[in-house]
């Protein structure tokens, strides 16, 4: 297979099974994503993420070009090279965290400016300099610079927005010019199912205009502007015309998404990739996912408890620790709490994408689904 090739394993339903080619090793959907924000998934060795069949690790430009910055990377051989992890890597562009992270931000046209949350400096990004950053990264697969809107949002701000993310599309496109990474478009839009489909309407136009020049063409699409506070029905509402309105030939990436249950339902509307801070940052806060919902493990009812975390789980956590021994760990603030705890939720995570892409493969998603959505672990969004 030729790099950054897609082929459909399977479809059932809406849902797919695809396998994509990277320089780093070929990824399976629907798959999620551990996000490593600054080349760390926090409190997980890179032995660790392979040993819980990690894919993709995602990484974040905004912080790893504030720290240690882009040519500190590049210098260490690219990001792969400098986290010691071989597998498939991905970029955010931090066109999302500039909105989230930094107080005072200016857009035009052109581009933005922003202030750095680590020092305050001025940092200019036009979408060339973006590309840029994460050419020197060198991920197997990079983000377009684009503008999430905040929800609510007056439909004339999500016109602008969805506006100034094509722009920057294409221009990202036509910048992005490294051979061993693929570049992905984003679709922004708020909840507005016209907006989202102007979006991908402009995507199109861009990558067949970028084709005719002789130029280079998508190789997936991310799905961002959702899960920004509105609540899952809302998303849901638009999300499956979104999804199958883009190329079923590429990947659809519901970008910043990891609840469980939203992660099965979001596969039936035909999504294939998922990253989130979810699984590792609610474990470093003491939550657990579980077969039976959320479990707090700061709760005096597993004072006593010798059972593992979750007896249907087969994660280094649970094979080798009680739910006591982790109460207390998470008590004393013991760095250890945290981290089986990351591994237990991020293994919750990875598992259940890999049995959503098994049922696919044997035609049953709708029953997958059904399934998931009457057991108890469905309960807590
Ligand atoms: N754009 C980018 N990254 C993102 C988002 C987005 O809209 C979201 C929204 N949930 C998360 N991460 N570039
Ligand atoms: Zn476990």
């Amino acid at each position: 297979m030729a790099l950054f090739d897609c082929t459909c394993d399977a479809k059932s339903g809406s849902a797919r099974a695809l396998t994509f080619t990277t320089a780093h090793g070929d990824f399976h959907t629907p798959m999620f994503m551990p996000v490593g924000t600054s080349a760390t998934v926090k409190g997980i060795t890179p032995p660790q993420l392979r040993e819980l069949k990690s894919q993709v690790v995602l990484a974040n430009t905004y912080h790893l070009s504030q720290r240690p910055g882009e040519d500190v990377v590049a210098q260490a051989g690219g990001v792969h090279k400098f986290m010691n992890y071989d597998g498939p890597m991905l970029t955010d562009s931090g066109g999302f965290q500039i909105f989230s992270l930094a107080d005072t931000r200016k857009l035009d046209d052109d581009g933005v400016t922003f202030r750095s949350i680590y020092d305050g400096s001025y940092v200019r990004w036009t979408p060339e300099e973006n590309m840029r950053i994460q050419e020197a990264l060198g991920a197997d697969i990079a983000m377009q610079l684009d503008q999430c809107p905040p929800y609510p949002a007056t439909r004339e701000f999500v016109e602008r927005a969805v506006d100034l993310s094509a722009m920057w599309a294409r221009r990202c496109l036509a910048a992005h010019k490294r051979s061993d990474q693929t570049l992905f478009g984003i679709v922004q839009g708020g909840m507005n199912l016209d907006l989202r489909l102007e979006s991908i309407r402009r995507l199109r136009e861009i990558e067949d205009e970028s084709l005719v020049a002789g130029g280079r063409r998508f190789g997936g699409f991310g799905i961002g502007g959702y899960s920004v506070g509105e609540d899952h029905e809302t998303m849901f509402e638009t999300l499956g015309q979104v999804a199958r309105a883009l190329p079923d030939d590429r990947p659809r990436y519901l970008m910043g998404v990891g609840n469980p249950t939203t992660l099965v339902r979001a596969v039936g509307e035909g999504v294939d990739m998922f990253d989130c801070v979810l699984p590792t940052r609610t474990a470093r806060m003491g939550t657990a996912f579980s077969s039976q919902g959320r479990m707090n493990m700061r709760n005096a009812k597993y004072t006593r408890d010798f059972t593992p975390l979750d007896p249907e789980c087969t994660c280094p956590t649970c094979q080798n620790h009680t739910r006591a021994y982790i109460r207390h760990l998470v008590k004393q603030d013991e760095m250890l709490g945290g981290i089986l705890l990351s591994i237990h939720n991020l293994h919750y995570l990875l598992d259940l994408m890999r049995r959503a892409r098994e049922a696919v493969l044997a035609d049953a998603y709708a029953e997958f689904e059904a399934e998931w959505m009457a057991s108890p672990a469905a309960k807590d969004y």
